[in-house]
């Protein structure tokens, strides 16, 4: 029993995450379809014990499908997405492609589940619903929790992004040219114009007119559709660090009403999906390798910020999956919402 389900997309990072988190979460499904690219169809991919068949991805591939998970680009997404919920299919998309469209609800299921109310499997009718941009989910599971108390009236962040974001062959590119720099060897430049291994460099997302970047403008935008809140000042510097699969961020927060320390790390202790680390003694806080291939969003660093009269202002230090709650595992939670 359960629904009948798709994952587009599925020989990608996040595509093998999703298989990953269906089955850590025993997500009920009568049966699943895995598609991708033409490139892919016809190998086969092994999930809960048994071999599946990749099929290429079509307009008929969603008949008799309830929830489709998609990951495989923007393109992609509105090529096929509207054609699924169409055939009456939810659709839960990882790409940009609807986030930002009237109608299209953007969730994190522990901070707007309401905007998917109304929205149900088996009711006949398909939507598409839109997973947010990792950086943007990573950072609100810590700062929500913070804003219902206190309000945020301003947020600056400044990202330190995995590999991971750029998918599979950006994170096989850092270990190949990990391996290439400590040989001597010219580090191969594929996915990203700059060497990589033991560098950084701003987030390769476009650079728009205004001089912030498209993953910047993410993170603005995306805040105040998912807080429901066109004031909320947001301003973001994303850049690309030589980690694999978990982003690292540094969020300062100015708010309306008062909020001191300890009552920050209550809040943030109590909140769902968020794990704190916050050892100022031994000097431990979240790492990306902490919190690699786990759930949780991990927070640390929480400290009044001294710029800032009274306790109106708190820097934290955040850490989080990128695959995994930044793309899969938030996805397949709305799934489950939907159920
Ligand atoms: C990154 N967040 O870490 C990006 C990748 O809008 O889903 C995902 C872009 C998106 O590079």
């Amino acid at each position: 029993s359960g629904p009948s389900i798709a994952v587009v997309g599925v020989t990608g990072a996040v595509g093998q995450e999703f298989l990953r988190v269906l089955s850590d979460r025993d997500f009920p499904y009568r049966s699943i379809k895995m598609l991708a690219s033409k490139r892919s169809a016809g190998r086969s991919i092994s999930f809960q014990d048994k071999d599946y068949l990749i099929e290429e991805l079509t307009g008929d591939s969603f008949d008799g499908v309830d929830v489709a998970l998609f990951s495989a680009g923007g393109s992609i997404s509105k090529a096929f997405g509207p054609v699924a919920a169409s055939k009456g299919v939810m659709v839960v998309d990882n790409s940009s492609a609807f986030r930002m469209d009237d109608g299209v609800p953007l969730v994190i299921p522990e901070v707007n589940p309401e905007a998917l109310e109304g929205l149900k499997v088996g009711k006949g009718k398909g939507a598409i619903i839109a997973n947010p941009n990792c950086s943007t989910i990573i950072c609100l599971m810590a700062a929500t929790p913070l804003h219902r108390h206190a309000t945020v009236k301003r947020m600056v962040v400044s990202t330190y992004q995995a590999a991971s974001g750029a998918g599979a062959a950006a994170m096989e590119e850092l270990e190949l040219q990990t391996r290439e720099v400590l040989e001597g060897k010219p580090p191969t430049c594929n996915i990203f114009k700059e060497q990589y291994a033991f560098n950084l460099f701003s987030h390769n997302a476009p650079v728009l007119p205004n001089g912030y970047n498209e993953e910047e403008m993410k993170m603005v935008k995306e805040t105040r559709k998912i807080w429901n809140d066109s004031n909320v000042k947001v301003t973001a510097t994303c850049i690309r660090v030589p980690v694999m699969r978990a982003h690292a961020e540094s969020v300062n927060l100015q708010f309306q009403n008062p909020l001191d320390e300890d009552k920050a790390k209550e809040i943030l202790k109590n909140a769902p999906g968020v794990v704190v680390i916050d050892d100022r003694a031994a000097n431990h806080f979240p790492t990306p390798l902490e919190v690699s291939n786990k759930d949780d969003v991990a927070v640390g660093r929480i400290r009044r910020d001294v710029s800032q009269d009274g306790n109106y202002g708190l820097d934290i230090f955040v850490c989080g999956d990128q695959i995994r709650k930044g793309a899969a595992l938030n996805a397949v939670q709305i799934a489950e919402m939907l159920l």
